[in-house]
């Protein structure tokens, strides 16, 4: 198939889900096209089968705010007409499905059909998307998609609680490649952050208000008060000048590093013992996902679709949000027993496993499929 892929291109789950996704169907043949602003990040063109195009928006004085919706769709419309696509699949609904409707509503013009896939993937639907200013547009474009996903059965009843849908939406969950995330032989790096084989725990994020990454130096404190331990925050976004204010707050800077953006996510994770993941909202939870398939259980929120992806008490442990003292102290019940902590990373792995990408890859085939076939 000729498949064009939609997506952000930044650091955000979204992004990566649709990158890894692309990457993976070129693996297996099918020739990819990514549309977006910039060469996504985990983007390496390596193969024959991936090509990427550039949507740029050109800026005049008269715009406040370049349309960039409208460049989208100009560029999908060039794009699936001179590379002869067979189905559109836009990750994150805004802008990305509204300016696959107007394309496809263009294309008609030229006598050519082009199906639309909507994979939703969580505050396109709980946040931004349910907001008054977006809400009409949304909910109309999630019932013009061809077909539509969600990433967790919870993201797949939000959507159906907050707007009014007539189409199915299909849960096809987030998936990792364990032949990339797994457990790397790293015991110089874990020498040299813990040198007195402290514990590691470790958060990654973009540090969006939404992932509550304060609550995590917060937790870290409580566990730091116990057992010898170090944090590792990486990634970066908004909330990390205050998270490292609060690490010197309460006293614990010099066993917190904040390591920025990282490519090599899972040679960081294969030194941790722990994952934190205390955020206010999540339809499924990546990067907890990329922590277990490096053997690494999790300590989070019992929110969204987290509780489909960390089992209580086999995984690791969930608790409500803002729970500070709950999670601090599951996360010491785990880190204080040996025997006890290697039994969660085992499960954890166990656990990702079912998360496999050759189990999820066919049901977006299966999906793409569908919708060219009913059209
Ligand atoms: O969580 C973020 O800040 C990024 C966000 C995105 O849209 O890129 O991630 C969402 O999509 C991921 C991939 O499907 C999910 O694993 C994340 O749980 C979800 N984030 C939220 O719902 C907050």
């Amino acid at each position: 198939m000729k498949i064009g892929i939609v997506c952000y291109p930044t650091f955000g789950g979204s992004g990566v889900v649709a990158t890894e996704l692309g990457k993976a169907l070129a693996d297996r043949g099918h020739q990819v096209h990514f549309v977006t602003y910039n060469q996504p990040a985990r983007l390496d063109l390596f193969s024959e089968n991936l090509f990427y195009h550039e949507v740029t928006v050109s800026k005049y004085p008269l715009f406040d705010f370049p349309p960039y919706e409208l460049a989208l769709a100009s560029r999908l419309v060039d794009v699936v007409r001179f590379e002869k696509l067979d189905v559109l699949h836009v990750h994150y609904a805004i802008p990305h499905a509204s300016a696959a409707f107007m394309a496809k509503q263009i294309l008609a013009t030229y006598g050519i059909s082009i199906p639309v896939v909507t994979t939703l993937h969580g505050t396109d639907i709980t946040l931004v998307g349910n907001d008054r200013t977006y809400k009409p547009v949304v909910e109309f474009s999630i019932n013009k998609s061809d077909g539509v996903t969600a990433v967790s059965e919870h993201l797949k009843k939000d959507t159906y609680r907050f707007f009014d849908i007539q189409k199915d939406i299909r849960v096809i969950t987030n998936f990792i490649d364990l032949s990339r995330f797994s457990l790397k032989p790293k015991d110089h790096f874990k020498k040299a952050i813990a040198p007195e084989g402290e514990k590691i725990l470790v958060h990654t994020s973009n540090f969006r208000r939404v992932k509550h990454a304060q609550d995590v130096i917060r937790i870290f404190a409580k566990v730091n008060a116990v057992i010898p331990s170090k944090l590792l925050m990486v990634g970066d976004g908004q909330d990390r000048p205050e998270c490292e204010q609060l690490a010197r707050d309460l006293g614990v800077s010099q066993n917190v590093r904040f390591l920025g953006k990282q490519d090599a996510v899972e040679e960081i994770l294969s030194v941790s013992d722990l994952f934190l993941m205390p955020s206010q909202s999540e339809s499924f939870g990546l990067a907890a996902l990329e922590a277990m398939a490096c053997k690494v259980p999790v300590v989070s929120t019992n929110t969204g679709g987290l509780p489909e992806l960390n089992v209580e008490g086999v995984t690791g442990f969930l608790r409500d949000v803002g729970d500070v003292d709950g999670m601090a102290e599951r996360a010491i019940y785990i880190l204080e027993d040996e025997e006890r902590l290697a039994q969660f990373k085992e499960n954890a792995l166990e656990h990702a496993r079912t998360f496999e990408l050759s189990n999820i890859l066919p049901q977006y085939e299966a999906m793409y499929q569908e919708v060219i076939d009913n059209l």
